[in-house]
């Protein structure tokens, strides 16, 4: 039987058709038949779940012809391997790929229902952190609609990402349950299960043709069972797929310790496989060497490679090719050991020899690196390594003696680099650096942003640039417009699509023609409003969820990130201190009201962050409530930060802070979404910050600090803090109300940490940055006072963010790295007739 569909489809089968009658039909039938509700019974959720499914049903063709294209034609395929994938709500993205935004709305509103309110229902899958979950979701998007054959890989965790709860001003984690009422998205295959091993030993044995072969014999197998997301693309019929693997005990019960009745020890292990993908470890730029994280890490990668080389045969592709069929990107360091297992799938269970695995191995992957952070660079003790992944010790010390004779060669006269270099940390506890694995077992090797790329080729991966320069690339980040222009941002969207036509979406470069309608005041005066407009949204937001009244005529200066102190949310919330006391010594001053808004999570674990956290509630219990500081001044901590939020958050934003110290926010993509939305940018001369600037120009972007060069000379030069504080009144003023204790009810001792890594360390030299900082938001004052030029420069921003599409950033891997060309899948048409 050839093709999926026994017919056609015609446009009114309810599961295809998409006129107003059959949509309403469809929702009903859904409602009846998968949530078994009638209307008068019917919860949000389950009107939100019978809308999910209505859709659902109307990509599934489109996904079911794009599997079948990619099995039957075999084209070159992109494996996007990933710990975290940061997807956000589902349901609006597909509305605006399908193209059924508009019809569905009015099918809904005819059955007496509000879209808005549906969309409001579903949770999110928060299955990453921060930027570099986001960033996957974009890629893949982006992927699908270029068209290009992919696959993404990651982990089903149980619980994603915390939920954020502010008690007393400070952060409280609660678990993130987001499969509670079920996931209509995704599709499980347990056909399809695998199995990875973990643990044991290995043993040598001479096989039938008389060759030395090792076997692994594990300590314990865990299945692995895939669930498959489609990926639409924008306005396409390519459909790809987000596969995430959920761990499982092979059996429900070893039996054979059931029947010598330990019961309870045979549940044990099998909740103890289970725990694999239980739960999203919630840090952000940190390592932790736990077990549970690698076994996280291998267990994805190995279901994923098993599963590639499971799909090469189904295609009848040869492995010996595996290299052509697949190029596989890893994800920052998190699923490197891909390249070890790669080589133990070849060499042990597949009978190539050495040479013959490394050459597929090291023409397979590619690795993008995210961070310069040392903190955050991944390394495993050897003796965790050994005891979870014997066989891959094994194929790490190989590939690394290996390497290391490559290095004596080519650099003959410096041992030094041997140390450096080696993938085994020598020089204490021995450690598995798996960024030198990375860059060993990889064609290309890429930063996120020009600055970032540039300083990894002159720090971190220095010695691997002068060993393997033809590897090194930049590949600066991108977003979706779709999610974060169309989707977050309809009355921003119908106003650019009423003057430039619709290209923009697919081709974001369009909005450029924006910039002719600059000098046109009606055009400005309509960007203004539908500005204006976003503003009262999001204040009707904060009055309903936060109980506090904001101004939208107020500058609206928001940082919305994870909370670190590389990123400087504490220099935000020093000039906040410092308007405050400048209003207090003088009461009439005239400022431009602002409102300034945070969003963010803190790492569990990190208790600087989460003592910024707990600062700025506390200054804004200050400020909030001071009669002398009026409507002047207002600032709010926006609890549970996460994608659904943040698409309210980027349209209604004046001035977007990215602020990080230069040379340390490796590019930031949060900074694009604001200034495609709009917003003016107050940054530092870092990540993709730099380019930014250079796309919407010097004049339309607020500019302070020190340069990552100025950064180093300064560490170099030794760097006081005290000096700072001695030599700026304003700055002392503002640490000395801190001390006394001021924001915390008269307790000096709360901020004391926070004030003395300030005073004594200021690795981020937030000292350093202040007075420049201050001095731009003077700028920044300045400027939001000439309504129109300030609207003027927004309009800049929007226009010349082209550049900043994921679709630009796919096509660069494609060009500089993938090399896989788009193939066209085609869906049968849809019939007109009854037929
Ligand atoms: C992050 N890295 C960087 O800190 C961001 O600047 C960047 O935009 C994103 O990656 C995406 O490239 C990480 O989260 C990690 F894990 F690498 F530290």
């Amino acid at each position: 039987m050839t093709g999926i569909l026994p017919n056609k489809p015609r446009i009114e089968d309810d599961r295809t058709g998409i006129d107003i009658d059959t949509l309403k039909r469809a929702f009903l039938d859904n409602l009846f038949y998968i949530q078994a509700k009638f209307p008068k019974v019917s919860t949000k959720n389950d009107y939100y779940m019978a809308l999910a499914y209505t859709v659902r049903d109307r990509l599934l063709n489109r996904w079911l012809h794009t599997n079948q294209t990619y099995l039957e034609r075999a084209p070159r395929i992109v494996a996007y391997l990933s710990a975290e994938f940061l997807m956000g709500p589902h349901l609006g993205n597909n509305l605006i790929d399908l193209g059924l935004y508009e019809p569905v709305k009015q099918a809904i509103a005819e059955l007496g229902l509000d879209l808005n309110e549906l969309l409001e229902q579903e949770e999110e899958p928060g299955l990453g952190n921060g930027g570099l979950g986001r960033l996957a979701a974009c890629y893949i998007d982006s992927l699908a609609t270029l068209e290009i054959p992919s696959v993404a890989y990651g982990i089903r965790y149980e619980y994603g990402i915390f939920d954020q709860e502010i008690k007393d001003g400070w952060q409280v984690e609660v678990t993130d349950r987001w499969l509670r009422y079920g996931n209509p998205w995704e599709v499980v295959r347990p056909e399809s299960e695998l199995m990875v091993k973990f643990g044991g030993h290995t043993e040598t044995f001479i096989d039938e043709y008389g060759v030395y072969r090792v076997q692994w014999v594990p300590y314990k197998v865990v299945k692995g069972v895939p669930y498959d997301t489609p990926i639409l693309g924008f306005k396409t019929n390519t459909a790809n797929t987000l596969r995430l693997w959920k761990a499982e005990a092979p059996e429900s019960f070893d039996f054979a310790v059931f029947n010598q009745g330990d019961y309870f020890g045979a549940v044990h292990q099998k909740s103890e496989s289970e725990n694999i993908t239980k739960v999203l470890y919630p840090n952000d730029e940190t390592y932790q060497g736990k077990q549970l994280r690698l076994e996280q890490q291998y267990f994805f990668v190995s279901c994923s490679l098993q599963d590639m080389i499971r799909l090469a045969k189904m295609q009848g592709v040869a492995l010996e090719r595996f290299h052509e069929h697949f190029a596989i990107q890893l994800n920052d360091t998190h699923p490197t050991i891909a390249i070890a297992e790669l080589m133990r799938l070849l060499l042990d269970e597949h009978g190539f020899d050495w040479d013959r695995a490394w050459d597929i191995t090291t023409k397979t992957f590619a690795y993008t690196n995210h961070t310069l952070l040392p903190e955050a660079l991944e390394r495993w003790s050897v003796a965790m390594l050994g005891g979870l992944l014997p066989r891959h010790l094994e194929l790490i010390y190989e590939i690394n003696s290996r390497f290391l004779d490559e290095v004596r060669i080519k650099f003959f006269e410096d041992p030094d680099r041997i140390a450096r270099m080696s993938i085994i940390d020598e020089s204490g506890e021995r450690y598995v650096r798996m960024a030198h694995l990375a860059c060993v077992g990889s064609y290309a090797i890429n930063g996120v942003a020009e600055l970032h790329s540039r300083l990894l080729k002159q720090t971190v991966l220095h010695d691997f640039y002068e060993m393997y320069p033809e590897k090194f690339v930049n590949v600066t980040n991108g977003v979706t417009p779709r999610r974060f222009i169309a989707l977050s941002n309809p009355r921003l969207t119908s106003l650019i699509t009423s003057k430039i036509g619709d290209g923009w979406l697919k081709n974001l470069g369009e909005l450029r023609k924006l910039e002719s309608l600059v000098d046109d005041a009606g055009f400005r005066n309509d960007f203004y409003q539908v500005k204006q407009a976003v503003k009262q949204d999001l204040a009707d937001y904060v009055r309903a969820n936060h109980g506090v009244e904001i101004n939208p005529e107020s500058i609206y200066d928001i940082q919305a990130k994870r909370i670190h102190e590389y990123k400087r949310q504490h220099l935000n919330a020093l000039y906040i201190i410092t308007l405050y006391n400048r209003l207090k010594a003088n009461p009439s001053l005239d400022i431009a009201p602002r409102t300034f808004l945070f969003g963010g999570k803190a790492a569990p674990g990190y208790y600087m962050a989460k003592l910024i956290v707990k600062l700025i509630n506390s200054i804004a219990d200050v400020t909030n409530s001071d009669p002398d500081v009026g409507d002047r001044i207002k600032v709010v901590f926006l609890t549970d930060y996460n994608v659904k939020f943040a698409q309210r958050v980027y349209p209604a934003a004046n001035l977007s802070e990215q602020i990080s110290t230069a040379g340390k926010e490796a590019s930031g993509t949060g900074n694009m979404k604001f200034s495609m939305n709009g917003a003016l940018t107050i940054g530092t001369l870092d990540g993709a910050n730099v380019e930014i600037r250079e796309a919407v120009g010097a004049e339309n972007f607020f500019l302070f600090g020190m340069t990552a060069e100025e950064v180093l000379a300064k560490k170099a030069e030794g760097y006081n803090p005290w000096d700072y504080y001695h030599g700026n009144d304003e700055l002392k003023g503002v640490l000395d109300r801190i001390a006394s204790g001021f924001f915390s009810h008269g307790d000096t001792e709360l901020f004391k940490p926070l004030l003395d890594s300030l005073l004594y360390q200021d690795i981020f030299m937030v000292l350093a940055d202040y007075q420049s900082y201050v001095e731009c938001q003077e700028r920044v004052d300045g400027a939001f006072r000439d309504r129109d030029n300030w609207t003027r420069m927004s309009i800049l921003n929007a226009a010349r963010m082209g550049h900043f599409s994921s679709d630009r950033s796919i096509r660069d891997y494609l060009s500089q790295i993938w090399k896989a060309p788009a193939v066209k899948i085609d869906v049968p048409e849809y019939s007109q007739s009854n037929g």
